[in-house]
């Protein structure tokens, strides 16, 4: 039987497990990344395990979400991120080369091997062929520390592409296509690799954007062949050496198949405020845009920025719009500059700002309040832009440039006129936004260490029996920026769990922090794929601090799932989804012999106040139950145990 490209890369980087799906299984990593806003956590337990060099073939430190530096602390955070890559042989990019994703594709990421991030956009790399999961930061820091990651081996749906797309649709418009059929939480459980004639038709930064956007489907990852596109783009960033074909066997046997014909699409937007609820441009109808912002580590890319730049020369942005452009990386901003694409962006109208993640993530460029905000990113989730009355709108490059001309939103097919694509470029690099991880020195290098960087939340050995309020009972869909919200005002205390778990859920219920502080021991109740979306641990950790023990809920999404068990919290499922009718803010859950109980697959929980007793599910790994018995990883590292399945 054929073996799918999924299939052939977890073979050759298994440690342990069976390759089974549903099985858990441990592989090596061959290269991590992190950035700043989840890295300073990574680093701090990293440097709780007292390791020397890291093990991984490569991993890098990036700069690129806190670069606001509105006071100390996100500097403090970045001196400290680049004292501990120093002490552990990390090469440490900094802010101002640009998006980790973007730099990772253009610099580092080889066809065939495995990359571990603590972003959950690290998919990107699949464009290239890589094994690239995002993760939670402590399971980012022990890879780095002993070379291995648990996962659950998944299914492989198979995303089969014909046809070639036509003038004014993108790769973006196919994987809001693909989210609109299969939902945020249709690629739970599984890895969407791409196969079928229509690749050949799609460049590796145009697969990049779609890899990219299938963390919004809930995907384990998402997986490209590695083919003579690949090559040549290697070959523009002078890595023609690092290119190996790969794909799957012509026979190879798939667990579902989606077909998507590349011809017949037309142009898609993600109306607010969720990425898969998609709709085409042309039904949406022409709504008055008031922001339109081009970058993000979706759709920053020397081709996008170009297509928006050809879209733009010459023309002028509405009067009544704000265009915003943030380029991926330092190299591609230095080629716009040369090649006077800049100029013509700048000509227009635009405001150019640094190669960072910026509005994505609510560092600045916040719309008006009430606006309509059309932009080339990946998540529109309600006030993540750091405007809470906004309606983001997630569109392509081709649609966001001519949108920004006419002031409302365009569909290029109708309206747009001839479309040239961009010449191809060679990418120059001189390295010097990046310090070398040669020499290391663990032994001579301090950790520097600003004052708002806090150690981090430890949780406890699980007790006997497990008494929790719950303090907040939640719907479906509850993201991590629900959880944890991020923006220029919060992301500063990401290496302060105490100060940001003030904000905890803030926007969904501003007495939640409170509630459990008067609560002592508490729990969570969650509707289905509770934790999507952003990989920050935060979202574990803020609620570790408040003393959650216990959240149960209909279904997780995968990275928030394992980050919950990294911390000791317990992530149950109903037994029957219909009692979370039953269960509201003051109830009172208690576990007997929960150490005992977590060892079954179904456990009962007894309600205080009805003395009814509900099921709830435990599919937990033997790995899974070590750590949740000693409170989470740390504490099982500290303890002798190795991570290991
Ligand atoms: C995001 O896009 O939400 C982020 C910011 O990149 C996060 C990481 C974070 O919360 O710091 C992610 O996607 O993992
Ligand atoms: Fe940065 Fe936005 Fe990409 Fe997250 S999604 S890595 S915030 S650009």
């Amino acid at each position: 039987m054929g073996k799918t490209l999924t299939y052939k890369i977890l073979e050759s980087h298994l440690i342990s497990g069976e390759l089974t799906p549903g099985r858990e299984i441990e592989i090596r990593v061959d290269q991590t990344l992190t950035q700043d806003s989840t890295g300073t956590m990574v680093y701090l337990q990293l440097e709780a395990m007292d390791i020397g060099r890291v093990t991984t073939e490569l991993s890098v430190a990036y700069i690129d979400h806190n670069t606001l530096q509105t006071g100390f602390e996100n500097a403090d955070d970045h001196a400290f991120i680049e004292s501990v890559a120093k002490r552990h042989g990390i090469l440490f990019s900094k802010p101002g080369n640009g998006i980790c994703h973007q730099l990772h594709l253009e610099n580092y990421g080889v066809p065939g091997k495995t990359l571990l991030g603590s972003d959950s956009h690290t998919p990107t790399g699949g464009g290239l062929g890589m094994l690239a999961i995002g993760a939670g930061g402590l399971d980012v820091a022990v890879a780095m520390a002993k070379g291995g990651y648990s996962l659950t081996a998944p299914n492989v749906l198979k995303a089969e592409l014909t046809g070639r797309l036509r003038p004014w649709v993108s790769a973006k418009d196919v994987i809001l296509f693909i989210l609109q059929k299969l939902s945020v939480k249709g690629g739970v459980g599984r890895v969407i690799e791409y196969a079928g004639d229509g690749v050949l038709s799609l460049s590796v930064t145009d697969r990049a954007t779609i890899t990219n956007m299938g963390a919004e489907l809930g995907a384990t990852t998402s997986v490209f062949p590695s083919d003579e596109n690949t090559r040549e783009y290697l070959k523009s960033q002078g890595r023609e050496g690092d290119y190996v074909p790969l794909s799957a066997d012509a026979d190879a046997v798939y667990d579902e198949t989606l077909r998507v014909d590349l011809s017949a699409l037309v142009p898609m937007a993600a109306k607010p405020h969720s990425p898969d609820n998609v709709d085409t441009v042309s039904n949406i109808g022409e709504i008055k845009a008031d922001q339109v912002a081009i970058g993000s580590c979706t759709n920053s890319s020397y081709t996008d920025l170009m297509k928006a730049a050809a879209i733009l020369k010459g023309r002028r942005v509405h009067p009544d719009v704000s265009l915003v452009i943030s380029p991926g990386s330092s190299s591609i901003l230095r080629i716009l500059a040369r090649n006077g694409a800049l100029a013509d962006l700048i000509d227009a109208g635009a405001r150019v700002i640094e190669n960072a993640c910026g509005p994505c993530i609510g560092m600045g460029q916040s719309p008006r309040s009430g606006a309509v905000s059309l932009r080339t990113f990946n998540r529109n989730f309600k006030g993540r832009s750091g405007t809470a009355g906004a309606s983001v709108y997630l569109v392509s490059p081709e649609t966001a440039a001519l949108s920004a001309v006419t002031g409302v939103l365009t569909d290029g097919m109708k309206k747009g006129g001839a479309l040239e694509p961009p010449a191809p470029a060679a990418f120059p690099k001189n390295g010097h936004f990046t310090v070398s991880p040669e020499g290391c020195d663990t032994e001579n290098t301090p950790v520097v260490m600003g004052p708002n960087i806090k150690p981090f939340p430890r949780n406890t050995q699980l007790p006997d029996v497990l008494e929790a309020v719950v303090t907040l009972r939640a719907g479906d869909n509850i993201t991590t920026d629900d959880i944890m919200p991020s923006d220029s005002r919060l992301l500063p205390y990401r290496s302060n769990v105490p100060r940001l778990s003030n904000y905890c859920f803030e926007n969904i219920d501003a007495g939640f922090a409170e509630r459990c502080r008067e609560s002592g021991v508490s729990a969570i109740v969650g509707g289905d794929n509770y934790g999507q979306g952003s990989s920050r641990e935060h979202a574990a950790l803020a609620p570790l601090h408040l003393g959650v023990r216990l959240v149960l809920a209909k279904s997780f999404a995968r990275i928030h799932r394992a980050n919950l068990i990294n911390s000791g919290i317990l992530p149950l499922t109903f037994g029957d989804p219909a009692d979370w009718d039953k269960l509201s803010a003051g109830t009172t859950l208690i576990i007997e012999d929960a150490r005992k109980q977590l060892s079954a697959r179904v456990l009962n929980i007894r309600i205080k106040e009805s003395g009814e007793i509900i099921k709830a599910r435990a599919d937990f790994s033997a790995l899974e139950i070590s750590m949740l018995l000693l409170g989470g990883k740390i504490n099982m590292i500290k303890s002798g145990g190795s991570g290991r399945v």
